[in-house]
This record gives C-alpha cells, sequence and structure tokens, in this order.
C-alpha cells in the first residue's frame, strides 16, 4: 500500500484541480506538468507520457464542457478518459485452444492464478491440462495437484525432478489434447540469470500462444522495470494482477502495461478459485483514482428512472448511515427500474468486486418477493424493522402470503445491506468524493451520524 505511488499522486492531481479557484491555461499546465512526474516516477514511458499530457492539454482547453458540467470536472474526465485509454491495451483473452505459460516473481500469485485459469477455461467449456514446471519452490507440484483437482483440470508435474524444460516436454506430451494447456513456472526474489533461462527454454518447447506475467498489485512502481526485464527473456503477452482485493490500487500496473505493451486481461481478487475477474480499464482507473463511479450511477438514474430524486435520496441515506427499510425498499425500486442490479452493483465504490459473486437473476426474483413481504408491513414496521419480531413476523407473513422463514430471510437481508451502507458512510473521504460528484450537494445535508461509529 505504502508502494502504492502512483494512485496516490494521481489522486494528488485531481485534488488540485478539485480545489483550484478556476480553471485557466496556467492551471491545466500546472496539473499536467503533475501528472507527468507521476507517471515518470511510475515509470511509464517518456514517450507515452508525453503523448498523453499533450493529449491532456489540448482536450482540457479545446474541447467544450458538456452540457452541465463545470469546467473542472471536464479537465477531470479528460484525465480520466486518457488514462483508460493507455490501459486498454488490446483483446481479453482468447476463448480458443492454446498454451499458456505464467510467468513472475516470488509470491505473485501464479500457481493460484494457474487455477483460476483454469477453472476460468473450463467453465467456458474446454478442457484444461496444468503443467508444473516450478522446480523451484518445494511442494509447488503439490500446491497445483490439488488446485487442478478442485477445478477438474489435468495436472502434470515430476516431484523431485530438477529440469523446467524436461517436465514441460514431458508434460505438453501428456496432455497434448486438453484444449487449453497451463504451464506453471518458478519464482524468485529477483529475476536471476539462471531463471530467465530457463524461462527461455520454457518458452522455446512449449511455443505458448500466451506469455502472461502475473504480478501482485501491491509491486507499485517496481512492476515497471519487473515487466520489462521478464518481456525481454520470454516476450509478456498479457499481465494479470493479483490481490487486488487488497489496499493496493494495482498502480504498477499502469508502468507494467507501458513498458511491456501486453494488455491486462484479468485481475485477482482473493484467495479463492473463482476470485478472477476480467479487467476492465475503466474501472480500473476509478479505482485508481479513488473514485466509484457515483457519477455514473446517478447519470443511470436520471436516464433509465426519469427523475434524480430517489437516487439522490438514496445516496444522501447512504452517507449519512441512516439506512432504513423504507430507504431499502426505495433502492429496489429504483434498482428494479434500473433493469440490471449489475449495472449498478459495479458502480457503487468499494462493490466492483462483488459483480462476479451475485447471482443476478436470483436476486431479482428475490427483490419481487421482498416488495411483497413490505407492502404488507406499516410504516413504522419498515422506519424501525428492529420491531419486527414474533407475532409481527407471523402477521406480515400471513399478509403477504408467504412463509415466516422468508419475512426473516428479507431482515437479515436488510441487516446486511444496512452494514454494507454503513461502511461507505463511515469513510470521510469517501463521502467528499461522492459529495463532489453528485455535484451541487450540500455536506450539510448529510447527518454525520455515521462517523463517530454510533449510528445503525
Ligand atoms: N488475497 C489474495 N491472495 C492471493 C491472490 N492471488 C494469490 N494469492 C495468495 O498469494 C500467495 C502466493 O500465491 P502463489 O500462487 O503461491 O504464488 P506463486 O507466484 O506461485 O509463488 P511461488 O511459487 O513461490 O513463486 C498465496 O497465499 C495465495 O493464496 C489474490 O488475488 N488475492
Ligand atoms: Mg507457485
Amino acid at each position: 500500500m505504502a508502494m502504492d505511488g502512483l494512485g496516490k499522486s494521481l489522486r494528488g492531481v485531481l485534488d488540485k484541480i478539485n480545489g483550484s479557484a478556476s480553471v485557466d491555461e496556467n492551471l491545466i499546465k500546472d496539473v499536467s506538468k503533475e501528472l507527468q512526474r507521476a507517471l515518470l516516477q511510475a515509470d511509464v514511458n517518456v514517450q507515452l507520457v508525453l503523448q498523453l499530457t499533450n493529449r491532456v492539454q489540448e482536450r482540457a482547453l479545446n474541447e467544450k464542457p458538456a452540457a452541465g458540467k463545470t469546467m473542472k470536472q471536464h479537465v477531470t474526465k479528460v484525465i480520466y478518459e486518457e488514462l483508460v485509454a493507455l490501459l486498454k491495451n488490446g483483446e481479453p483473452l482468447a476463448l480458443k485452444p492454446q498454451t499458456i505459460m505464467l510467468v513472475g516473481l516470488y509470491g505473485q500469485g501464479k500457481t493460484t492464478t494457474a487455477g483460476k485459469l483454469a477453472n476460468y477455461f473450463i467453465k467456458k467449456g474446454f478442457t484444461v491440462g496444468l503443467i508444473g514446471a516450478d522446480v523451484y519452490r518445494p511442494a509447488a507440484y503439490d500446491q497445483l495437484k490439488q488446485l487442478g483437482e478442485k477445478v477438474g483440470a489435468d495436472v502434470y508435474g515430476e516431484p523431485g525432478e530438477k529440469n523446467a524444460v524436461k517436465i514441460t516436454k514431458h508434460g505438453l506430451e501428456k496432455l497434448k489434447d486438453r484444449q487449453v494447456r497451463i504451464i506453471d513456472t518458478s519464482g524468485r526474489h529477483a529475476l536471476e540469470a539462471d531463471l530467465i533461462k530457463e524461462l527461455e527454454d520454457i518458452a522455446d518447447v512449449s511455443r505458448p500462444e500466451e506469455c502472461i506475467l502475473v504480478l501482485d498489485s501491491q509491486v507499485g512502481q517496481q512492476a515497471g522495470p519487473q515487466a520489462d526485464a521478464f518481456n525481454k527473456a520470454v516476450g509478456v503477452t498479457g499481465v494479470i494482477l493479483t490481490k487486488m482485493d487488497g489496499t493496493a490500487k494495482g498502480g504498477g500496473a499502469l508502468s507494467a502495461v507501458a513498458t511491456t505493451d501486453a494488455r491486462i486481461v484479468f485481475i485477482g481478487t482473493g484467495e479463492h478459485i473463482r476470485d478472477l475477474e476480467p479487467f476492465d480499464a475503466d474501472r480500473f482507473i476509478s479505482r485508481l483514482l479513488g473514485m466509484g463511479d457515483l457519477a455514473g450511477l446517478v447519470e443511470l438514474a436520471k436516464t433509465e428512472v426519469g427523475q434524480s430524486d430517489d437516487m439522490e435520496q438514496l445516496a444522501k441515506n447512504i452517507m449519512s448511515g441512516r439506512f432504513t427499510l423504507t430507504d431499502m425498499y426505495q433502492q429496489m425500486k429504483a434498482v428494479s427500474k434500473m433493469g440490471t442490479l449489475k449495472k449498478l452493483v459495479g458502480m457503487l465504490p468499494g462493490m466492483s468486486n462483488m459483480e462476479d459473486k451475485i447471482d443476478f437473476d436470483a436476486s431479482q426474483a428475490r427483490l419481487a418477493k421482498y416488495r411483497v413481504i413490505m407492502d404488507s408491513m406499516t410504516v413504522q414496521e419498515k422506519d424501525e424493522p428492529n420491531l419486527i419480531k414474533g407475532s409481527r413476523i407471523d402477521r406480515i407473513a400471513g399478509g403477504a402470503g408467504v412463509a415466516p422463514k422468508e419475512v426473516r430471510d428479507l431482515l437479515k437481508q436488510y441487516n446486511q445491506s444496512r452494514k454494507m451502507m454503513g461502511t461507505v458512510s463511515k469513510d470521510r473521504k469517501m463521502r467528499k468524493k461522492m459529495m463532489k460528484q453528485l455535484g451541487g450537494m450540500n455536506p450539510d445535508d448529510f447527518k454525520d451520524e455515521g462517523d463517530d461509529g454510533t449510528a445503525s
């Protein structure tokens, strides 16, 4: 986290814009200088940095802000878009038979990612073989074997064998009719000559379609040189950024992408097999810059709900820490009007990681039922859900024509939502950002209950 300098300095750039009295040519020049400094420090290639900041300057000065947007918002948007463009650097991983080689330093997440990737391809209907060519870490084969068993991939390895090239050759032969073959390789603390040689030789015998650098998102500035070294050795075609569930924002990825010209294909968001998400440049930059897509959320509310009052109220309540069943009901109403929960969840700050973990169809069906149940509640019950106990549960269930358990499920869901909203509302910085993004909202509109921890 401490090393995540790029995200921090980029956030500083945006703060400078927001804190300025007015946006003029001087400010834009200043800002683009700071942007340059931030990107150069993160080892983004000089040429790329200059291109980017030139475009930012030109667009910031010459393009008209969109209707209703201030100059500050305009400049912020231009920077945001140019950073996204820097990362939008190629296609996702192709869904076709292929050999994939994973490389990376110690503990970056290669072996775990091999299992996740295997799972990904198996879920897409491919047969997958895993090859354990890590001859360095003790028990590397066992780790891979366990992962393979979990996801249903065949695993080839030769515990005790020290020649990684030999294992690879044998493995490819043994697993030649698996559609996707994934090779896990050794790591080191630093990219040493013997490892480079080994990786080159493995690449020579396996001729992988993809050579993917597995990079811990905490790596920070070292990501550039690291990626460069691997790229020179074996030609990196893609990057998978792991441990994005932690506090690191993954600023180093920008350098890795910029130095190798490879694209990011996935991010790892946890230790479990399923914690692998396709990379989304927009969301990544939002996160790096410390903003959830609240602006997008309000936009969506305006266009799809037809009026934004409900959503503004909802946003206020989320931030105030006051979150009653009525609020949840309002939220559900707005959300179901907006069509898909998925879109919404992806836009809430701090919740983008949840997207693939939620069964959205089931949620949508549950929403409909919850609505019926809530229609049987009194106004007071919806405001103070804690009142709902014992005979009240039976009465509500009877009125809604559901089992009492379903009423209790609703209350459980409410309590979970409230907790989740509570976390958002306790983060002062986040609240400030949200207010800014919502534009024109008065900070005094927000109750401060959430801050001292006493609320909800
Ligand atoms: N939280 C979190 N942990 C992860 C993620 N990916 C990997 N890990 C953890 O990181 C640690 C190292 O992962 P490995 O897959 O063993 O890393 P490796 O690159 O194979 O390491 P070596 O074989 O020693 O070079 C393990 O404890 C993993 O569970 C992730 O996306 N999120
Ligand atoms: Mg490993």
